[in-house]
């Protein structure tokens, strides 16, 4: 890698950033409510949570540019574009690399194709980019690649999804998937016994199978299947997409017709897939519903579908995940430390306040109780 010596100006987008992790309110997409832990211990809370948005942050004025030395080229391996939240990731590091914050971003859609994706990154280490963005597809198989980067002194920063079976890498940003799990499964607790249904008929449409998102979610849900003893009937794969969870659902609305009171779809696009099958099958869903449906992203569409009674929950996990990844790249171009992993806050979501807050032991073992955020225009309209 070419050494540069870049004279970083953060100003007041660090500033903003700070200001934002203390603010309050209703909560919506934030890219600023990062915890520091270096340990695994995520903090979704929601009210560190705010209404920032990247639009807001990269466009401020006063922000000026990240990088003032010379233009910085960065590699993004992105996982594809199968959901309204991949969308918002892709805009979020876009706008956070732009070419006036002075970088010149080489973008690859894998189209949640593995293969290509190690090709990407291999192709960016042969055109000896600066720096390398990876969203990784599935959580294994990357110990090779990363050690080719390595060995080309090119940092590799990770977002979003994780990395499991290498630590290559400088940086990671990005949620605690099994935090979301384990709160969709500490909600489905309590808002069961409020409505008292004493039955749970579980039908699960899962994400890209391998992918840290999905590995997380089921795992965190499971612990309560088990402990609680429900039924989970099925567990099948959507990919992440609105067809796949579409496809799914009809084939479950066959299968265990009658038979099925909860679906839980790993991502807001699989649940309008799954509702869209329902309502062709005749089943009734959500909050006036026989089957709750439960979500996890809580993109634009997913809150408003929330708020319409459609879903019941929806779990955010924040894919504004730009300006903090632009701010590790600016701290390594100018020679500073980073922190290896940087946690997004989570708000979790839901049409009503029938169960107030949650309360679960999280991934860090952490006993932590969050607030559930009613779905209000106000948070739809600021969403993603
Ligand atoms: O939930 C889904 C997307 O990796 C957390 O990938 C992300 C997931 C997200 O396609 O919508």
């Amino acid at each position: 890698m070419k050494k540069k010596v870049l004279a970083v100006v953060l100003g007041s987008m660090m500033a903003m950033s700070l200001a934002a992790c203390g603010s309050s309110g209703d909560a919506a997409a934030t890219s600023a409510g990062a915890s520091t832990a270096e340990t695994a211990e995520a903090t979704s809370t929601p009210a560190d949570a705010n209404v920032a948005s990247v639009a807001e942050a990269i466009s401020d004025a006063e922000a000026g540019p990240i990088n003032k030395g010379d233009t910085i080229t960065i590699g993004f391996s992105q996982v594809g574009h199968e959901s309204d939240w991949r969308t918002a990731s892709t805009n979020s590091v876009k706008a956070a690399f732009s070419k006036e914050n002075g970088f010149d971003l080489q973008f690859v859609d894998c189209d949640n194709d593995s293969e290509k994706q190690l090709e990407s990154v291999r192709n960016f280490i042969q055109q000896q980019v600066d720096y390398i963005i990876i969203d990784p597809i599935v959580s294994t198989g990357w110990d090779t690649v990363l050690t080719e980067a390595q060995d080309a002194e090119i940092p590799v920063i990770v977002i979003d999804r994780t990395i499991d079976d290498s630590d290559k890498y400088v940086a990671w940003i990005g949620t605690e998937t099994k935090n979301e799990g384990l709160a969709a499964g500490a909600w489905l607790k309590e808002y069961a016994k409020a409505k008292g249904i004493d039955e749970l008929n579980i039908l699960v449409i899962s994400g890209t199978t391998g992918s840290s998102a999905q590995i997380g979610r089921t795992t965190g849900f499971d612990q309560y299947v088990e402990s609680e003893k429900w039924n989970k009937l099925d567990e099948q794969t959507g990919d992440f997409t609105q067809d796949g969870g579409q496809k799914v659902m009809e084939s479950y609305c066959k299968s265990y017709e009658g038979q099925f009171n909860v679906v839980v779809c790993q991502n807001d696009n699989e649940a309008f897939g799954a509702i869209d099958a329902m309502k062709a099958a005749g089943v009734s869903y959500g909050v006036d519903g026989d089957v709750i449906v439960i979500s996890f992203d809580a993109c634009k569409a997913g809150q408003q579908m929330v708020m319409d009674g459609d879903i019941n929950a929806d779990f955010q996990c924040n894919p504004l995940q730009g300006p903090d990844c632009a701010k590790i790249v600016a701290d390594l171009a100018a020679g500073k430390d980073v922190q290896k992993q940087t946690f997004m806050a989570e708000p979790w979501y839901a049409h009503d306040d029938t169960v107030k807050q949650v309360s679960y032991k999280n991934a860090a073992g952490k006993d932590v109780t969050e607030d559930m955020i009613v779905v209000t225009q106000d948070i739809v309209d600021a969403g993603y």
